[in-house]
């Protein structure tokens, strides 16, 4: 899908945008929302120049996203790509107002004109770096650290459905590569699963994505973490808001003493806030603070102390920025969302990373989970839980060509068009359905 412009001005001007998508294998990971299909979509954009720079970006795909993008492409067309306030003052003027509400009540975001100018936005950095020689970090204020630090990021992973545990073939694996291909069910299973997980990449926090069985499963399998890393390995655990309150204040105390926040225990800021006063422990969101709208109601009734931002979801970089100074302002903490995801995506929120004030906590990441990649040189590498702000102006990472067609060739061949992690689900469980708060 191309489309571009021809133009005659001084300096550079943005003259085509390509979007392609992709679909990445993706293993069965269960979440509240069910499980995941064997590929996971993703949208690359590329944005040229009339001087051929090409900037680049990576969010989460679906055919809706792409459409509108398809239209935002066509509206930057001649456009400078250092004047992103404009590039966003028509985007809005001609998209309107995305309400909240347009967010729905999966795990992760739906909005549209987000996810637009998070990847016009990072494309356009990538290029004002590549321009100006600089890395996307310094455009952002400047590094405040070399490294960024990553969580464990643990899944309950079932047979049966979704990817078809691929890592299967290799009967000989050992570490990471058996236990990314073993089926993890019980609190047993999942301890191997942060051992092997904890040991390949050096992380020092651990995330357990809950949300999935009935509550008191997961509390043991929180227990069994903490008997075996001891308190030195902070661990969090996300029932993505599937939790009544009750049973979010009664788990919440037994949890209290190992866990360094509670992650959308429920759904609401009302009732998240009802959690954290009766628990007095931090918790964090992706779920219920989402946006530049939420956030008067969030500092009103306090209803987190740590936003997991997420450049894709809260409109870019810049944006992301903004939003941490406003955490400065109301004393709370920032850290970051993931989704299933490759090293374009990495890379713009390790830059991020970098520039971040006050980086208290590990940030979420996938990428472990992921054996696919589309930039050149392959998978972007974790020394003791850490990924270092990649160098050479820009991003620092550049697009592989073949492997983006061959991914490109499987978003055709999978035929999915969207993540409905309900469906894939009902084909373990026939007849689930997805409750937005199920205990
Ligand atoms: O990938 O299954 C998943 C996660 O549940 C993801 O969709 C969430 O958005 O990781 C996310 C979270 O922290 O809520
Ligand atoms: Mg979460």
């Amino acid at each position: 899908m191309n489309i571009s412009a021809n133009n005659n001005n001084h300096g550079p001007r943005i003259k085509e945008v390509i979007i392609t998508p992709i679909a990445i294998v993706d293993p069965p990971l269960l979440n509240a929302a069910g499980l995941h299909a064997p590929y996971a979509l993703r949208t690359i954009v590329e944005i040229i120049t009339d001087d051929n720079i090409t900037g680049i970006s990576e969010i989460p795909g679906n055919a809706a996203i792409n459409e509108a993008l398809e239209s935002a492409g066509q509206m930057i067309i001649g456009k400078d790509p250092f004047q992103l306030n404009q590039i966003r003052e028509k985007l809005t003027n001609s998209f309107g107002k995305e309400h909240i509400s347009e967010r729905g009540l999966t795990p992760w975001d739906q909005r549209k004109l987000v996810h637009i100018f998070s990847s016009i936005e990072v494309a356009c950095l990538d290029i004002i770096g590549k321009v100006i020689e600089r890395p996307v970090v310094d455009l952002l204020g400047g590094k405040l650290r070399d490294r960024v630090p990553f969580a464990a990021y643990l899944f309950y992973k079932p047979e049966g459905a979704g990817g078809k545990l691929e890592f299967k073939t290799d009967e000989h694996a050992t570490g990471w590569a058996k236990a990314r291909q073993a089926s993890a069910v019980n609190p047993a299973e999942m301890v191997e699963q942060a051992k092997a997980m904890c040991k390949e990449f050096g992380f020092k926090s651990i995330k357990l994505k809950a949300g999935v069985y009935e509550p008191q499963v997961e509390i043991d399998t929180m227990f069994a973490l903490h008997k075996e890393f001891g308190p030195d390995i902070p661990l969090r655990i996300d029932p993505n808001g599937v939790w009544e309150v009750e049973t979010a204040i009664k788990y919440g105390r037994m949890l209290k003493p190992i866990i360094e926040y509670l992650e959308d225990p429920v759904r609401g800021q009302e009732n998240m806030a009802i959690v954290g006063k009766e628990l007095q422990i931090p918790l964090a969101t992706n779920m219920c603070t989402t946006s530049f709208d939420d956030i008067p109601n969030s500092i009103k009734v306090h209803s987190e102390d740590i936003i997991l931002s997420d450049h894709h979801f809260w409109g870019g970089l810049h944006a992301s920025m903004g939003l941490a100074a406003i955490c400065e302002t109301f004393g709370r903490d920032l850290s970051m969302h993931s989704n299933s995801h490759l090293g374009i995506s990495l890379a713009a929120m390790v830059h991020l990373g970098a520039a971040l004030p006050n980086l208290r906590y590990a940030l979420d990441t996938h990428y472990p989970w992921q054996s696919d990649e589309v930039i050149i040189g392959g998978r972007l590498k974790f020394e003791d839980g850490a990924v270092k702000v990649p160098e050479g102006p820009g991003l620092g990472v550049e697009l592989d060509r073949e492997a983006l067609a061959a991914l490109h060739q499987n978003y055709i061949d999978c035929g999915l068009t969207k993540r409905d992690d309900e469906i894939e689900m009902q084909k373990i469980e026939p007849g689930w359905k997805f409750k937005a708060v199920r205990w």
